[in-house]
């Protein structure tokens, strides 16, 4: 079935927790966009592809040190050297699917608890980036998480740092956060096609009205 002609594409993340089944949803929900006509890309952050993706991956697996401040705005630089070709691909009619985006990026930062390093701070240089038309947080408790076969061995895969983590994601989406209503929560800890369905309740339609064009310009 040849691709709708659509207003632009709908840009959706997909956020939470180490070892919460992110890359496995973003695959299905590709595959399942795609199979029913839609122009479709995943993408995700950190993209360690680039020069500065290298530097990330790097730090994460323990083999260059860094200030914590300048490893967090390697990240953020890491999602505005992409933001151009990203918004060229959402005027052109593709839909992204996005595995992690800045609210990774602000609450694995203030997760650190440095006194010069809050979440205010942390979200300054990520103003502007594209905004996607949802965000998806698979949660998942840290114990689970433990349970599932427990974390790798890179920076920030350990139960106390995700624990706060958590409660920093919990309170971006919670009532009075500013981008509160971006979130769709999804209980991450129930079966893999469950968590599927779950999410294509909420994007299947979000997707349709973006690119039907009864949605909003994207934001930023
Ligand atoms: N992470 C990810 C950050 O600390 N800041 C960011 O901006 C982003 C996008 O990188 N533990 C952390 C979260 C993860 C780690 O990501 C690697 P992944 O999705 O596990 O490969
Ligand atoms: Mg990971």
């Amino acid at each position: 079935e040849p691709a709708k002609p659509v207003s632009r594409g709908a840009f959706i993340v997909v956020e939470g927790l180490d070892r919460a089944g992110k890359s496995t949803q973003v695959k299905k929900l590709c595959d399942r966009l795609y199979a029913e006509g839609h122009n479709v890309k995943a993408i995700g952050f950190p993209d360690r592809t680039s020069p500065i993706g290298k530097m990330i991956s790097s730090y994460l697996k323990s083999q260059t040190e860094m200030d914590d401040h300048a490893i967090h705005l390697l990240f953020t630089t890491n999602r505005w050297e992409k933001a151009q070709w990203m918004k060229d691909q959402i005027a052109h009619g593709y839909t992204l699917i996005c595995d992690r985006y800045y609210y990774s990026g602000i609450v694995y930062s203030a997760a650190k608890q440095l006194p010069s390093l809050s979440l205010a701070w942390a979200r300054q240089p990520e103003v502007g980036l594209p905004r996607p038309d949802r965000v998806v947080f698979l949660d998942l408790d840290p114990e689970a998480a433990v349970k599932r076969g427990g974390y790798g061995d890179e920076k920030y895969e350990k139960r106390e740092m995700q624990e706060r983590v958590r409660e920093l994601f919990l309170g971006l989406l919670g009532r009075g956060g500013e981008e509160s209503s971006d979130f769709f929560v999804v209980d991450a800890s129930v079966g893999v096609e469950d968590v599927a369905a779950s999410i294509w309740g909420e994007v299947g339609k979000v997707v349709n009205a973006v690119e039907g064009g009864k949605w909003l310009e994207l934001g930023s």
